[in-house]
């Protein structure tokens, strides 16, 4: 029987990005440390868990594939929703795949909801150099353009995955802490608001409010 792994955060991540950048490829290498040279292609929509101790904290990470329906430069909102983060690829040798990324921003921003954080991933840069078709400055400066982190990689070599992945997984933890503390503020005031309208019955003396009052607040 499988054990279970007790964890402190859920985070859904993304990868994103025209056919043949390496996407299946990243995931493969970041969860299952693996290279495929054989392009891989999936029936529907995959994805992998990988669990990440950060700053004290363990996380599930749920990492979720296209597979295939980015051809069609378009993905449904189904699967953005719920996304924490969103790995945007793109692949050195191929200025195409380049051109995509302000294309798939546009999506991510009508699709992904505003709290979903994003980095840019230029990958296969263990191409020789004479292969790329994209510098990393150009890759940098678009970055910049949408204030989003970059990060070089070669799921080839295993160059800047973890660094890529992890980077995104800290940002979206924060997130995901600061709503949970957020929503147990709000119960708590809630919380204090019930007792304090049990209170208010109690002290009126008229037991059939009495009654009403604490059904209310034990339902
Ligand atoms: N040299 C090199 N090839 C890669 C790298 N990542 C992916 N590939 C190759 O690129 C092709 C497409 O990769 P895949 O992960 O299927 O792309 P996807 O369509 O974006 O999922 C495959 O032949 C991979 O072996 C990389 O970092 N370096
Ligand atoms: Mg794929």
């Amino acid at each position: 029987m499988a054990s279970k792994v007790a964890y402190d955060h859920s985070i859904k991540l993304l990868l994103i990005g025209d056919s043949s950048v390496g996407k299946s490829c990243l995931l493969l290498r970041y969860c299952d440390d693996y290279f495929r040279s054989a392009r891989i292609s999936t029936i529907g929509v995959d994805f992998k868990i990988k669990f990440l101790d950060i700053e004290g904290k363990k996380l599930k990470l749920q990492i979720w594939d296209t597979a295939g329906q980015e051809r069609f430069r378009t993905m449904t909102t189904a699967y953005y929703r719920g996304a924490h983060g969103i790995v945007l690829v793109y692949d050195v040798c191929d200025r195409g795949s380049f051109d995509s990324v302000s294309r798939w921003v546009k999506q991510i921003d009508e699709h992904a909801g505003p709290d979903c954080h994003r980095i840019l991933v230029a990958n296969k840069i263990d191409f020789d150099k004479k292969d790329w078709n994209v510098p990393l400055e150009e890759g940098q400066q678009l970055a910049n353009q949408f204030s989003i982190p970059f990060f070089p990689t070669s799921a080839k070599t295993n160059e800047g995955v973890p660094q890529a992945f992890e980077e995104l997984a800290k940002v979206c933890m924060k997130s995901v802490a600061e709503k949970e503390q957020q929503e147990m503020a709000e119960a708590m005031k809630t919380n204090e608001h019930k007792k304090d309208l049990l209170r208010l019955g109690s002290g009126a003396g008229n037991s059939k409010h009495k009654e009403k009052s604490s059904k209310r607040y034990f339902c």
